[in-house]
């Protein structure tokens, strides 16, 4: 069973060595960073900083940075044993069309999944803080030299226009520090859905902060619905809470579906929800460490938030984003506060994106079957390369699937795919560029579409959109353009093999 709240997961991970407590200060300004990137590219363990300076509360860092620490909080042995458990949602299933895949797939989740239940009463309210909550005791982290700097150059011109005509969207002094590994819970104002996701949230004093939600998020979703209404967003932040909640908060649920359905499915049991004490409309995890419980008023500027490096190895731009007002902080008598840093890979969240990537094979097959497997590799940093295999039975079906691909879910921001036949290992990152390298014709085999890209990519002509290619890699057969007679891959017999293997001793090498 995934442990039920962070402190159970700290002592499992303590249990089997793969933890190790800091006691001399360090400081969240980034020192933090420097030794959680070099201990997670390492393979190392968590990391649990027990003096940190200017904050009372331990700072865990790099908890899901390994495949076993990812496997120990969802309470599996390996990822696919989990993603068979997704497949057997799926099995009983014989939708028809694949729209009626797609229409059925919230649906699926929640007959496997285990909703919600509210209780009264939650260890993360045993110290509660409202007139006096003050968002500066967290220990946030400033996670890279320029984070927060509008000096530098990562600030959008129109960023500096719109301060200069509107000074109240300039941020209020802060150090450029940020929550980073948040489940920010939020609701629709119209159905009453509930979604959590992981958004960052700069800190500028004491009761005020931007929350960096982008436009295709859920959270976002929710908010242009409460502009729409002119009505006030309540919002809370949790901090840790059941073990797979925090990796429940970055799954790429389709919109509507709320995510601790599915941290129930994960958990094997439901996920315990307490209403907010300032916000009440919100209930987040009775067993989080730390609660920030605020709103955004829609009728107010936004704040300009950023730069902060980013998953892609680069700094985002600064740009306008809501104005978080901190209501109350509530928090267990002796939390841990879990934070991450991102930044070039690997990083503790490739960890998490290997998670989805094994979780949710059975989904994406589910509405695209040609697809064997997938590798979102390393260096692509989630949305800028994914590749795929597919066992090839018709021309032009490489094609099919990458559009397939570029109409699913958040799979859609993919930059770049590469689609290679079924005999060659996906997982084998070298295998795959051999075969686009010696598979393909540029003019013949790439395809280009224009459409939404992930609001990170800095390359792509406007914000979040631009152009995405395809680079089919499989073997070419008729009906593809013109195809001359295609070679086989050179391979050895099975019989010389085998001879050669019984008799290696005898050759002394
Ligand atoms: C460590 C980490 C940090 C993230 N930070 C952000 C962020 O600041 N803003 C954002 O929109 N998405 C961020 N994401 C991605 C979202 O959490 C992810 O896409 C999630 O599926 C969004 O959920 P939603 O579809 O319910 O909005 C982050 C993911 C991880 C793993
Ligand atoms: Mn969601």
């Amino acid at each position: 069973m995934p442990a039920p709240d962070l402190q159970t997961f700290v002592r499992e991970l303590e249990q089997r060595g793969w933890l190790k407590r800091i006691s001399v200060e360090v400081d969240p300004v980034l020192e933090i960073t420097e030794i959680a990137d070099r201990v997670t590219k390492a393979g190392g363990p968590a990391l649990l900083f027990e003096k940190v300076r200017g904050s009372g509360m331990p700072v865990l860092i790099n908890a899901f940075g390994t495949r076993e620490r990812m496997c120990l909080a969802l309470g599996a042995e390996r990822l696919d044993d989990v993603a068979a458990r997704v497949q057997l949602l799926i099995k009983p299933e014989i939708p028809v069309t694949l729209l009626d895949k797609i229409k059925k797939l919230p649906q699926l989740i929640q007959l496997g999944s285990l909703p919600p239940r509210i209780v009264r009463r939650g260890v993360c309210q045993e110290v509660v803080h409202t007139d006096d909550a003050d968002l500066t005791v967290l220990p946030a982290l400033k996670c890279w030299p320029l984070d927060g700097d509008l000096a530098s150059s990562n600030v959008y011109p129109h960023v500096r226009e719109r301060i200069a005509s509107e000074p109240a969207c300039a941020p209020p002094g802060g150090e450029g520090r940020y929550l980073t590994l948040t489940s920010v819970f939020t609701k629709h104002p119209g159905t009453g859905e509930r979604n959590v996701g992981t958004y960052r949230v700069q800190v500028f004093g004491p009761k005020l902060a931007a929350m960096h939600w982008h436009l295709h998020h859920d959270g976002a979703r929710h908010f242009r619905a409460y502009r729409e209404l002119g009505r006030r967003m309540p919002i809370a932040i949790a901090f840790g809470g059941p073990a797979v909640m925090p990796y429940a908060a970055t799954c790429p649920l389709p919109p509507g579906m709320d995510e601790c359905l599915f941290a129930g499915f994960l958990n094997g049991s439901a996920i315990e929800l307490v209403a907010c004490v300032s916000q009440p409309e919100i209930e987040i995890p009775a067993t989080a460490e730390i609660v920030v419980e605020g709103y955004i008023d829609p009728a107010e500027p936004p704040l300009v938030e950023g730069p902060f490096g980013d998953h892609t190895g680069f700094y985002s731009l600064a740009d306008l984003y809501p104005r978080l007002h901190v209501t109350a902080v509530t928090h267990r008598r002796n939390p841990i506060y879990p934070t991450t840093v991102v930044g070039k890979p690997p990083q503790e969240d490739f960890w998490l994106g290997k998670a989805t990537e094994r979780i949710f094979l059975p989904l994406l097959q589910m509405i695209i079957p040609d697809i064997i497997d997938y590798n979102l590799p390393m260096f692509g940093c989630f949305h800028n390369c994914a590749f795929v295999k597919i066992r090839k039975e018709y021309a032009y079906q490489a094609r099919r699937v990458m559009s397939a691909i570029w109409g699913a879910g958040q799979m859609a921001f993919t930059k770049i795919i590469v689609v290679v036949d079924h005999d060659v290992d996906v997982q084998d990152e070298q295998s795959v560029l051999f075969h686009v390298c010696a598979n393909v014709d540029p003019k013949r085999d790439v395809m280009f579409v224009d459409g939404p890209l992930d609001i990170l990519d800095h390359a792509s002509p406007g914000l979040g959109v631009g152009s995405k290619m395809g680079i089919d890699a499989t073997r070419k057969i008729a009906g593809e353009g013109a195809v001359r007679h295609w070679p086989d891959e050179i391979e050895m017999s099975a019989e010389i093999r085998e001879r050669v293997t019984r008799r290696w001793v005898e050759y002394g090498l």
